[in-house]
């Protein structure tokens, strides 16, 4: 593989700011990829809406309207460009200085980025961070797809398999930086939830299984929908629920680590589920519904378990039977398939094939 150090600028989600966990899982895998390719050498750089912050890898931030999130929008619905869209200014900055730059990548899950491809002389890269959610984005992705084969990435086959260019997407995965999440053998009695706290996420029934299994559910992430929270907390008043906010990473495995499972109960097919994988590495087996990214994840029976999708009384079926799994089989999987340096290799061959480098 070539090792030639590559000059890459990253035009991030468009519907907040880097930091903000309004980005759900696409913040942590710009965050990784970009940490782990600087460490690799290349060259980085992530344009994103003002106030996003990255650790140490420099922002280019820009101004404007943050775009509507696609999930809450309708398959059919047009597509809404509020009056100063930041997505359209920041691609308007990635226009000016295509030049200095070897590929653009682009992460933010809307129409306009795959609208502009065929104007820029600099190639562009697209990883879609959803399964499909909406027509105008499909159409432009799929014309994007045929003209310029290998430039679409997703996070796993699943999430692929919801477009028509399936076959032409390239299986990136996720991965972490494992040495934030501390391995924890011998749990307390709490389970865990992690996430947007969105309808497409599914938190009622990981309520409604720890209520039955009689077991305190500890729920941390972005508070993005507060509606959809005060129903969960007045349909399920009893439950032993208790949310304790959006967490930093450290914050977060804290807490994590001390859990039973991680209970995963997508409505949707999630495209990966980064959150699978951080309890994976803290020893914390996995309970998933049977359904997206998740069930490429958990190996059934021996880092977690996967059950009939919605079902809530298998979800406590398997909660019951937890103790069989062993916690380190759960960090092993973590080291073996979702380390940043696995990471790092997919996407450096994935750029390389787009620059038709060895
Ligand atoms: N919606 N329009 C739009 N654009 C995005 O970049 C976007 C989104 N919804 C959700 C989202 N990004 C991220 O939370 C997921 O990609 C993980």
């Amino acid at each position: 593989m070539s090792d030639r150090k590559l000059k890459l600028l990253f035009l991030s989600t468009s519907v907040g700011q880097l930091g903000s966990g309004l980005g759900g899982g696409v913040e942590l895998t710009v965050l990784n990829i970009a940490k782990e390719l600087y460490r690799r050498g290349h060259q980085i750089a992530v344009v994103a809406p003002a106030g996003s912050v990255l650790e140490s890898i420099p922002v280019i931030e820009i101004d404007g309207d943050l775009q509507i999130t696609a999930q809450t929008q309708d398959y059919a619905a047009p597509i809404i460009m509020p009056p100063n869209s930041v997505l359209g200014n920041m691609w308007e900055y990635a226009r000016k200085v295509q030049a200095e730059w070897d590929i653009i990548v682009n992460f933010a899950y809307d129409w306009l980025p795959f609208y502009l491809t065929p104007f820029f002389n600099t190639p562009i890269a697209h990883f879609i961070s959803m399964g499909s959610l909406s027509a105008s984005l499909d159409r432009a992705a799929g014309q994007i797809a045929d003209r310029f084969p290998g430039t679409i990435g997703v996070y796993t086959a699943s999430q692929a398999a919801t477009f028509a260019f399936a076959s032409e997407c390239q299986l990136l995965g996720s991965g972490i930086d494992l040495s934030l999440y501390q391995f924890c053998s011998k749990p307390d009695r709490k389970l865990a939830w992690l996430g947007r706290i969105a309808p497409e996420k599914g938190l009622e029934d990981a309520a409604a299984a720890a209520k039955i299994a009689g077991i305190p559910l500890k729920i941390m992430g972005k508070m993005q929908d507060e509606n959809y929270w005060q129903k969960i907390c007045a349909g399920c008043p009893d439950a032993p629920v208790e949310y304790l906010g959006f967490l930093t990473t450290t914050a977060m495995q804290e807490q994590v680590r001390e859990c039973l499972a991680l209970l995963m109960t997508p409505r949707w097919v999630e495209a990966f589920g980064n959150v699978a994988i951080e309890a994976l590495a803290c020893g914390v087996p996995v309970i998933s519904y049977r359904r997206g990214g998740p069930a490429e994840i958990v190996r059934d029976g021996e880092t977690g378990f996967l059950v009939e999708p919605d079902s809530v009384d298998e979800l406590v079926g398997a909660i019951e039977k937890i103790d069989r799994i062993d916690r380190f089989a759960c960090r092993r999987q973590a080291e073996l398939e979702y380390s940043l340096a696995a990471l790092g290799d997919r996407f450096e061959r994935w750029f390389n094939s787009i620059l038709k480098l060895s």
